[in-house]
């Protein structure tokens, strides 16, 4: 027998709600109550139960709908005359006229015969919006962030797969700070139980302090040795204190050194140099360094990634979005070139410009300053020979330039007179080997000695 399960009254004068979470696909097995989507209204998020045991035929609604009582949401071939046996559901079976719809759960559950026909698999839902992700440690919401974007909405489910959890635990979960996409269920169908977040949360906190920041000790009374003065953090640097200190504690990082011969690149830079201005640009290292990283980032993919350790998953992102640390007298602002790759070096240095003064002159928009995959930090124009720069998680790899200078270099049974430019590229090592970080840096220091390979592999 086909039943529709309709949206049941949910109290308290509420007539709609948006579907966070579809629970079930066509062809599993139900029991009664078992929850078939949740829903979230203006008030909670609630559940909405099988009225009967069942094999589900259809599911009429997705993620992100939104749906009114009375709405049809599901169609269950129950245990009844003429049902299908489980696993292969067929609303066409159900017998016409049998009435006697339980109404048990509050759900209406009226007999179909004309049920619809069997539609495709339902799209992946959308995690439940109610359920936003834990904030990274360390982590503001400071519209002055110089680094990515905090999450706006909850994770991805595992696997495309809804995370099935009641909002009660889902709530526990939030409140004693377990990321539920990380908990593993022991319920009928992998459910997650209060036990599994209580579980989840005693081996967090058995766990060695891994991630976890370690107070800092308490300071000393300065002003015993003399004089002292106290000024606040600004926002700026509240922030990016608080997110390098994460990243430092987060993060296994290498940081590999090497030197471009970019004698060459300079005497292009310098000639080009006015045709770049007439298009509105500055022809500077760091204008070519966002193509030639942009390139390398094609080549070398994982160097283009973010590692998901809760997931056990490797994030590949498909699009090539630079991040130029810029120093201004508030601190340090990491401004975002996107798409890189599709841009000439004209086109960036355009961007790098305004980009730049934009930082300066604290104009940037949030969204100007999230969202990069690789970052290119350049202290050149200032000084130094080598530097280690900090990774900005949860980008993969940030690339750190210093002075070019004059060095002898032996070419030819003589020391000939070359300028070159000093490389630091620090990368995670959970994603990146040795070698491979190597053979970027190589890359990157070949683009840069032979432009010719940005067209050949870039
Ligand atoms: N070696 C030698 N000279 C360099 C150089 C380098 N690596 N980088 C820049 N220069 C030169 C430029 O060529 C320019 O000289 P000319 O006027 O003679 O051409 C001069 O220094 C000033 O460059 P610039 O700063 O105007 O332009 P840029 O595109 O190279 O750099 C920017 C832009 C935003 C990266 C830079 O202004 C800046 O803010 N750098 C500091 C970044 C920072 O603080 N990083 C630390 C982060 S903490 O880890």
């Amino acid at each position: 027998m086909a039943i529709d399960v309709k949206l049941p009254e949910l109290g308290e004068n509420i007539e709609a709600g948006d579907v966070a979470a579809v629970l079930v696909s066509p062809g599993d097995q139900v029991a009664k109550d078992a929850p078939l989507l949740e829903l979230e209204t203006d008030k909670a998020v609630v559940e909405v139960p099988a009225p009967e045991a069942g094999v589900v035929a259809a599911v009429h609604v997705k993620a992100g709908d939104t749906i009114n009582v009375g709405d049809t949401i599901a169609s269950l071939d129950t245990a009844g005359p003429g049902t299908a046996s489980p696993g292969t559901a067929s609303p066409g079976t159900a017998s016409p006229g049998t009435a006697g719809a339980e109404n048990g759960a509050g759900v209406e559950a009226a007999v179909d015969s004309g049920a619809p026909e069997a539609p495709a698999r339902p799209e992946v839902p959308e995690p439940p919006a109610a359920e936003p992700a834990a904030e990274p440690p360390g982590r503001t919401a400071d519209a002055a962030a110089p680094q990515p974007a905090p999450p706006a909405a909850a994770p991805e489910p595992a696997g495309g797969r809804p995370i099935p959890a009641t909002p009660a635990v889902r709530r526990l979960a939030r409140e004693i700070g377990v990321d539920v996409n990380t908990v593993t269920g022991t319920g009928a169908g992998g459910r997650i139980l209060l036990d599994d977040v209580k579980a989840a949360a005693k081996r967090l906190l058995q766990a060695p302090a891994a991630g976890a920041a370690p107070a800092a000790p308490p300071l000393p009374d300065f002003a015993q040795w003399g004089p002292v003065e106290r000024t606040p953090l600004n926002a700026v640097r509240r922030t990016s204190a608080a997110h390098l200190t994460s990243v430092w504690q987060t993060v296994p990082a290498v940081t590999q050194q090497d030197k471009a011969d970019v004698t060459e690149l300079e005497r292009l830079r310098k000639h080009y140099g006015p045709r770049a201005e007439a298009a509105g640009g500055k022809l500077t290292v760091t204008a070519i360094l966002v193509k030639v990283a942009a390139a390398a980032l094609k080549v070398f993919p994982q160097f283009n990634a973010s590692i998901d350790l809760p997931r056990s998953e490797v994030v590949h992102k498909r699009y090539y979005h630079v991040g130029i640390a810029v120093d201004t007298e508030h601190g340090l602002l990491v401004p975002v070139i996107r798409d890189a790759d599709r841009l000439n070096v004209f086109a960036i240095a355009r961007a790098l410009g305004d980009l730049s003064a934009r930082a300066r002159a604290r104009k940037l928009t949030l969204a100007e300053m999230q969202g990069g995959t690789f970052t290119i930090s350049n202290l050149g124009g200032i000084g130094g020979s080598h530097f280690t720069p900090i990774i900005n998680a949860p980008e993969a790899a940030i690339l750190g330039v210093s002075r070019a200078a004059w060095e002898p270099v032996w070419q030819d049974g003589a020391f000939v007179p070359r300028l070159r430019l000093p490389l630091s590229l620090t990368y995670d090592h959970r994603l990146i080997d040795g070698a491979a970080g190597i053979r970027f840096l190589r890359w990157v220091v070949e683009a840069l000695e032979q432009p010719l390979l940005l067209a050949l592999e870039g």
